[in-house]
């Protein structure tokens, strides 16, 4: 069987391929769901501009000083900040604030994410920002600008199978999606663009993670890998526990992403949201 990801520029048109395109994800039956030009270029310029002029990331067209960071977030990442329960809900809380003011007179990028993914999961399951049992809610989603030489090696993200955090509400989720939004791309060089690998994780293949042999690993084995050549306003969605990579973004433009994760199990009635 090919492995293809499920692509259109309508979620109809997913969804007239694939009546039920997170199962297909969840059971790794496609590589990813793609949703061409769905958020508008022109807000996609809009959100770039605006982070410029709220100073929330760094201007690339100014000389680049020692100690710039390759990776700029504006978010809460429970990946990053989950190792203290309080002190991750407490900073959510002021992304929540941020995020509603910081899109004023654009599309709402998350709430456009929510839409998409709401509509992918039809009627039977409800998408809903990521809470714990007394009602406090995660960072909903959170933007990521990658400067020139940042990269993710291959890796994967789980929040029990890698992260080990099982105090969270999340950890019930048998599954993790990543959903994530193109605002800006690096160059087109073509060249930084995510890769996802036709291999789920496993204890197996963690050494060849550590000791970053994946791809030697991958050529040995035959392993298949689809590339997801994304342009402003594209969206993607892929299960990471996939063995996934975006190598190093090359030039003065940042690739910009609004990322989420997405906990799902089959025929529950909740799928939550975070980033
Ligand atoms: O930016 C992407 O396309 C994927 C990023 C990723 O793998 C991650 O954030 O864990
Ligand atoms: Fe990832």
């Amino acid at each position: 069987m090919t492995w293809d990801p499920i692509e259109a520029d309508s979620i109809d048109a997913i969804r007239n391929r694939d009546a039920d395109p997170l199962r297909t994800l969840a059971r790794g039956d496609t590589p990813a769901i793609i949703l061409r030009g769905a958020y508008g270029a022109t807000d996609c310029a809009g959100l770039v501009a605006r982070f410029l002029e709220r100073e929330l990331m760094r201007d690339p067209t100014l000389p680049a000083q020692e100690g710039d960071r390759r990776r700029i977030d504006i978010g809460t990442s429970l990946g990053n900040r989950g190792a203290d329960q309080e002190d991750f809900l407490e900073h959510a809380e002021t992304t929540r604030a941020l995020f509603g003011h910081l899109f004023a007179g654009l599309a709402d990028p998350v709430e456009f994410i929510y839409g998409a993914l709401q509509q992918l999961a039809g009627d039977g399951q409800q998408v809903l920002t990521a809470r714990e049992p007394d009602g406090r809610e995660y960072g909903p989603a959170i933007f990521r600008i990658h400067y020139d030489g940042h990269a993710y090696p291959p890796h994967i993200d789980h929040v029990t199978l890698r992260e080990k955090r099982f105090n969270y509400a999340v950890s019930r989720f048998e599954h993790q999606f990543a959903g994530i939004l193109c605002v800006q791309n690096a160059v087109s060089t073509g060249a930084t663009q995510g890769v996802l690998h036709h291999c789920l994780w496993t204890e197996q293949i963690q050494p060849h993670i550590r000791a970053h042999t994946f791809h030697e690993y991958a050529q040995e084995q035959g392993i298949d890998r689809c590339q997801v050549d994304l342009q402003a306003g594209d969206l993607y969605f892929f299960n990471t526990r996939h063995i996934h990579e975006v190598p190093a973004v090359e030039g003065d433009d940042p690739r910009i992403v609004l990322a989420i994760f997405i906990g799902y199990n089959e025929g529950d009635s909740d799928i939550f949201v975070w980033a």
